[in-house]
Parts: structure tokens; C-alpha cells; sequence
């Protein structure tokens, strides 16, 4: 959890950095005009300076919003008959990337595999020694029991896209 967290703060905080940088060189051109009688030159970037900020600060609002979303995501798994099962639709990365479960039961993840790319076309549980084929459309059930609390990743063939499991006591 920590890491993720650092991580969008991380971004937040450089979104933040963009934005006023950004916000300093708008501001700029503005004193720069008034000691030279430039007219054409100046209107035109100064809508674009405007512009920029702006766009940094859509960024921060974004980056704000998945780092609040992010959070939200993580799903727990229910426990049917012992069995802790999760349904996980492939389709540009894993929705929910991040799941939660207990330690020493079966859980079951039901990988269904929207996405032709062919990136997803794998799945990689490495702790637990799983390689599988996601065909698609189709929902491929994947099956371990973890025994120690912690965060174990899943991930596609060439580990662009992740996932957690969050194993707990
Ligand atoms: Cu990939």
C-alpha cells in the first residue's frame, strides 16, 4: 500500500511542480512586455502561456482524482463454500488491480480477458510459480492459496501491467 501511495504522491507533487512553473513562465512575458512595445508578439503567447497553466492544472486535477480513485479500487474478496473468488476483467490493464484476501484459504481469480492486445494475453502470479493464457472472451480461473500475509503482484507477459493481491491475516 505505502509504495503505490508514494508513488501517486510522488506524481501529484511533480503535476504541482509543473503547474507553477508553468504558472512562473506565464507570468513572465507579462512583465518582459511592458519594458518593450511588442504588440503583435505578446497577445498570442500569452494565450498560449494561459493555456499551459491551465493544462497543468488539469494534470494536477487528474492526478488528484486517480490518486483518490486508486484508493477506492481495491476489491475484497468474498468467501463462498471456502473458496475466496474475484472476478478480474482484462481490458487495458486489470480492473480492480488491486484485491484483497486471507491468508490460508483458496482463492480464485476469474481473469476475463476483454482486450486483443496481445500483451494481455498472459498472466503471471510469480510467487506462487503461475504462468497462465488468458484466450479472449473467455473467463480463465486461477487458483492458489496463499499462506503468508503480504502484497504478491500479478502482471502480464512483459510486467507493463500489474496487479496486487493483498494477502491478510
Ligand atoms: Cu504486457
Amino acid at each position: 500500500m505505502l509504495h503505490h501511495r508514494q508513488m501517486w504522491g510522488t506524481l501529484a507533487s511533480l503535476g504541482i511542480a509543473i503547474g507553477m512553473a508553468s504558472g512562473v513562465q506565464a507570468a513572465e512575458p507579462v512583465a518582459a512586455s511592458n519594458s518593450t512595445n511588442q504588440f503583435r508578439s505578446i497577445e498570442q503567447p500569452l494565450g498560449l502561456k494561459v493555456g499551459v497553466t491551465l493544462g497543468g492544472l488539469t494534470l494536477i486535477g487528474l492526478e488528484l482524482w486517480w490518486f483518490l480513485f486508486s484508493k477506492a479500487k481495491s476489491q475484497q474478496a468474498e468467501s463462498i463454500q471456502g473458496i475466496q473468488e474475484l472476478n478480474i476483467t482484462v481490458d487495458g490493464g486489470y480492473e480492480p488491480a488491486s484485491v484483497v484476501v486471507k491468508s490460508g484459504q483458496l482463492v480464485r481469480l476469474n481473469f476475463l480477458r476483454r482486450d486483443p492486445n496481445s500483451c494481455l494475453e498472459k498472466v503471471l502470479l510469480p510467487d506462487f510459480n503461475i504462468v497462465r493464457e488468458l484466450p479472449l472472451n473467455q473467463v480463465t480461473a486461477i487458483e492458489f492459496t496463499p499462506d503468508k500475509p503480504g502484497r504478491y503482484l500479478f502482471t502480464c507477459g512483459m510486467n507493463m501491467f500489474r496487479g496486487v493481491v493483498e494477502v491478510q491475516r
